[in-house]
């Protein structure tokens, strides 16, 4: 969907709520999530899992005020951006915003890219709850056609926020033995299981013959993820933030849990199909399940 972050600004209200709903696996499911203040539109409105989408502009100040409206305590870690360790919100090295509480992460993003944020208290359960979202840095302009200042420029932008999800966390509040494993029964892209993600607006690749659609991934789960889009050749041109030191040009691309690659698809021929994520088993490699979105080129 072009333009899916077209207001890009350098200040946000993000407010944690522990009183989300989400269908996962078909099932109404209790989620946690990071709120946006209402003036930023764009990526995914309204939707509580995953959470809030943040664009923001290489080299400004941001400002990102924290209100914690929950009944825990909880940060925002700034996954993949260069802060400093009072802003990095990973409570051993520096503190908890305390239920009712606030603060004011405040950094300088040195390079354009896609990257993420996340809880850092209680990590394993409070990210897989729903506390984790994306942020697209911006070059300095602003423009939201380029990838960065010297990178390749793009007609249509997707993000694929990758998710599986274990329904046996779903009401949990602590960590705990139950948390040693994890066994997905959810497979999703952008919390969208297949027939959904396959419709959704923000979730498919819709394009004309020779345009280019610039599809950023991260991955938010705890496996693996096999990206394969319809069969078709693309290139992965940036990892974690930073353009690829060599472009590879290959139809499929794993991602290791928390990372980013951006991919450029440049279709030469009309093709319906489906673009699809299997999420595999860290150990074996067997394909646990996928989610699956669609490739439309006219
Ligand atoms: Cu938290």
């Amino acid at each position: 969907m072009a333009g899916l972050g077209t207001i890009v600004k350098p200040n946000y209200t993000v407010i944690s709520r522990m009183n989300g709903t989400h269908t996962i696996g078909g099932q109404p499911t209790d989620v946690w999530y990071y709120d946006r203040d209402s003036s930023n539109q764009g990526f995914m409105d309204n939707r509580q899992f995953p959470s809030a989408h943040l664009e923001i502009i290489q080299g400004q100040a941001t400002n990102i005020l924290f209100q914690n409206m929950s009944f825990m305590p909880h940060t925002i870690h700034l996954h993949g951006l260069d802060v400093d360790q009072q802003n990095d919100g990973v409570p051993a090295t520096s503190f908890t915003v305390p239920m009712g509480g606030s603060y004011t992460y405040q950094f300088i993003a040195p390079h354009a890219g896609t990257y993420h944020y996340h809880c850092h208290v209680d990590t394993v359960l409070h990210f897989h709850r729903g506390m984790a979202g994306t942020i697209i840095v911006r070059p300095p302009s602003g423009v939201t056609n380029l990838a960065w200042d010297g990178g390749p420029t793009f007609d249509e932008e997707v993000l694929w926020h990758l998710l599986t999800f274990d329904s046996t966390w779903a009401n949990l509040y602590g960590s705990d033995l139950a948390t040693a494993r994890h066994r997905p029964d959810s497979f999703m892209i952008n919390g969208l299981s297949s027939p959904e993600a396959r419709t959704d607006p923000y979730s498919r690749l819709v394009a004309t013959v020779g345009q280019r659609i610039y599809l950023r991934l991260l991955n938010s789960c705890y496996q693996w993820a096999r990206v394969r889009l319809g069969g078709l050749p693309f290139d992965v041109v940036a990892s974690d933030g930073r353009p690829m030191q060599s472009i590879v040009t290959t139809d499929t691309w794993d991602l290791g849990p928390g990372e980013r690659y951006d991919l450029l698809l440049t279709p030469k021929a009309p093709i319906s199909t489906d673009a699809t994520v299997e999420y595999l088993d860290d150990y074996s490699g067997a394909v646990l399940g996928t989610a699956a979105s669609r490739l439309e080129i006219t």
